[in-house]
């Protein structure tokens, strides 16, 4: 059997990817790599290497030589910060994906996961229940890029053959790993200022509706879903995804259950624009239909849980 690489194995969701895939495959079997040189706390009990996915020949010879089957690709520039660098966001998000996807068109690779996002969704997308075939017209380099990526994976599935399988990831609350500059990041950034200094000053305003999903329910879906038989899937572009939907305002009325004192002020900036442009909530019913998809966290329970590791 083939290893597993985890690319972007240092962030938010990698970490936790990483850790979960070793518990189930043994440690040496999952290699985690990321542009970062040192290996985090977290994955220093099995491989780690730097690797830059923009070195498409680096790459290409890692995979080659060191019997790799299976790639998580996770490096990309998030909703926020690739607004603030577009050009390079764009070439980040798309240029490892070709170099993977090529890997495995070529037959180096049996099968890739590559997440998109909500981002994928516009201002023009019917924002309650947003189906999984729906108008698309994304307003940001990320959601365009996540988009195009989409179309790449189908068509390098419907064209070449190619197992790539991919989840719209809402935005992922988690305490292990920080998120690494999403439009969702107060979702987890509240917490720590709620715990450290009793108030929080959100960048969204208070009734900005947005979905969202506790880690745990993320890697659990990406783990079904790569686990799926692939007689099963129906969609090759990406999946919809969801969990729980809420504002602001009800996170912070949930952590004030567990701290009265608690206060949140507003002062929305450009990432308000971002967040008007994404669904509020999501239909998530292929996910269900095709592998079983169900969250297991509420808003209640997901407050809890984070205060508690926090
Ligand atoms: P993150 O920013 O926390 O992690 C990305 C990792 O990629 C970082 O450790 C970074 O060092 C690494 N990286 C950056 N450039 C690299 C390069 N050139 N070569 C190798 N590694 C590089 O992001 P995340 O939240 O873990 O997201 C992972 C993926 O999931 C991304 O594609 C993101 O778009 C997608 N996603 C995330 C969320 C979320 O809420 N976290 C939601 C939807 C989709
Ligand atoms: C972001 O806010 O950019 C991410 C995402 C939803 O893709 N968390």
């Amino acid at each position: 059997m083939g290893k597993t690489l985890i690319i972007g194995a240092a962030g938010q969701i990698g970490s936790e990817l990483t850790l979960a895939l070793r518990q189930k495959k043994g440690n040496e079997a999952v290699i985690a790599a990321d542009i970062k040189s040192e290996c985090p706390s977290l994955l220093i009990d099995g491989p780690y290497h730097r690797l830059d996915i923009m070195n498409r020949e680096e790459v290409r010879s890692f995979v080659q030589n060191n019997a790799i089957d299976e790639v998580y690709l996770l490096a990309a520039l998030l909703s926020a910060t690739a607004e603030k660098n577009p050009d390079f966001a764009w070439r980040l998000n798309m240029e490892g994906l070709f170099t993977i996807l090529d890997l495995a068109k070529e037959g180096f690779l049996q099968r890739i996961f590559w997440p998109s996002s909500i981002a994928v969704f516009g201002p023009t997308t019917p924002n309650e229940g947003t189906p999984q075939h729906t108008v698309m017209e994304p307003s940001t380099v990320y959601g365009i890029s996540k988009q195009a990526g989409e179309r790449w994976c189908e068509y390098y599935h419907n064209t070449f053959g190619v197992d790539v399988r991919s989840l719209r990831y809402p935005g992922l609350i988690s305490y292990k790993s920080p998120p690494g500059g999403g439009t969702t990041d107060y979702a987890v950034d509240i917490f720590y200022k709620a715990k450290a200094q009793g108030n929080y000053t959100c960048f969204l305003n208070k009734d900005t509706e947005l979905p969202m999903m506790f880690m745990d329910d993320a890697i659990r879906a990406t783990i079904t879903l790569m686990e799926a038989p692939k007689e099963n899937l129906r969609i090759w572009s990406s999946y919809n995804l969801s969990g729980i939907s809420f504002t602001p305002d009800q996170l912070a009325k949930e952590i004030q259950k567990h701290i009265p004192d608690f206060i949140i002020r507003y002062e929305p900036d450009f990432r308000q624009t971002i967040a008007d442009s994404w669904p509020n909530s999501i239909d998530d019913s292929y996910a269900s239909e095709d592998w079983n998809w169900k969250p297991a966290y509420n808003l209640s329970e997901l407050v809890s849980e984070m205060l508690h590791h926090i």
